[in-house]
């Protein structure tokens, strides 16, 4: 199983350093990350958490093409954008995935750009939109309606110009879901599996992992991290989105040892 390592380019509030240093910061940490093991590096500048806003097409360039540019000689660079500018300008500076949590449902440009570039592209799940995802999901059965749209959205790739090869699906872990929704939802990977596409895991730090750890606090979510990637392999997952990459490829290192012996 691969790991994508996150690196998110946005501005440090308490850095008077100006957008040098953030492009230099989130350049020298995507080198660690590729340093201790990540297979592709996801460059993000716009925050897609519960509740957070958009951020402006050019400021996003801003944050991103630099830093695209800066490690995409370094590790194979997955650009995470909802715009197909910011998309066509990365993969121009050396990108060669598209990861859009719409899933080419937001910008009408972005299928296009992917089918013109022959980039991969991640296909993930998302329930509403990041500002109001959160506010009481409610599906019939998560694991059939999560497939469902995953196959449909495959196919769109596909009508568009995308090759099958081309794509990954995500189940889009806490992007319109309760824990339970994401428990099931990585219960039932196995099924997403079989459709034949390769599989992309995020479930890092993520909101789940806290609430299931009696509230444990974004920075004490590795162990959680950890066991989901876990299982998320042993569901047959192709790759995992990480914030902790040499531990979550410590981990992995194990578990493919055991099974393998
Ligand atoms: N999760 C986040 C962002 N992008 N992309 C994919 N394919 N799958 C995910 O689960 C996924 C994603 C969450 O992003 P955010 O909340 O902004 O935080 P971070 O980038 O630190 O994970």
């Amino acid at each position: 199983m691969k790991v994508m390592g996150i690196v998110n380019v946005t501005p440090d509030s308490f850095s008077d350093g100006g957008e040098y240093l953030d492009h230099e910061r989130a350049i020298e940490h995507g080198m660690e990350l590729a340093r201790a093991g990540a297979d592709m590096l996801d460059i993000g500048g716009e925050s897609t958490r519960p509740g957070a806003e958009p951020v402006p097409l050019e400021e996003e360039l801003r944050r991103v093409v630099p830093v695209v540019e800066g490690l995409s000689g370094v590790a194979p660079v997955s650009i995470d954008t909802t715009k197909a500018e910011v998309a066509r300008a990365a993969i121009g500076a050396g990108a060669v995935m598209v990861n859009d949590v719409t899933a080419l449902r937001g910008d009408p440009e972005m299928a296009r750009v992917c089918a013109d570039t022959g980039v991969e592209v991640v296909i993930m799940h998302m329930l509403g939109t990041p500002r109001t995802m959160q506010d009481d999901p409610r599906y019939g059965n998560v694991v059939d309606e999560v497939q469902e749209f995953l196959a449909v959205q495959a196919g769109v790739a596909e009508a568009a110009g995308i090759a099958r090869e081309k794509l990954w699906i995500d189940p889009g872990i806490g992007f319109g879901k309760t824990v339970e929704h994401n428990l099931k939802l990585l219960k039932s990977l196995d099924r997403l599996v079989r459709m034949g596409i390769p599989v992309l895991v995020g479930a890092s730090r993520k909101g789940f992992i806290g609430k299931v750890a009696g509230g444990a606090p974004e920075s004490d979510r590795l162990g959680g991290t950890i066991a989901a990637c876990l299982v998320a392999m042993a569901k047959g997952a192709s790759m995992v989105r990480v914030h902790d990459v040499a531990e979550v490829v410590q981990a992995i290192r194990i578990a493919s040892a055991i099974e393998s012996v």
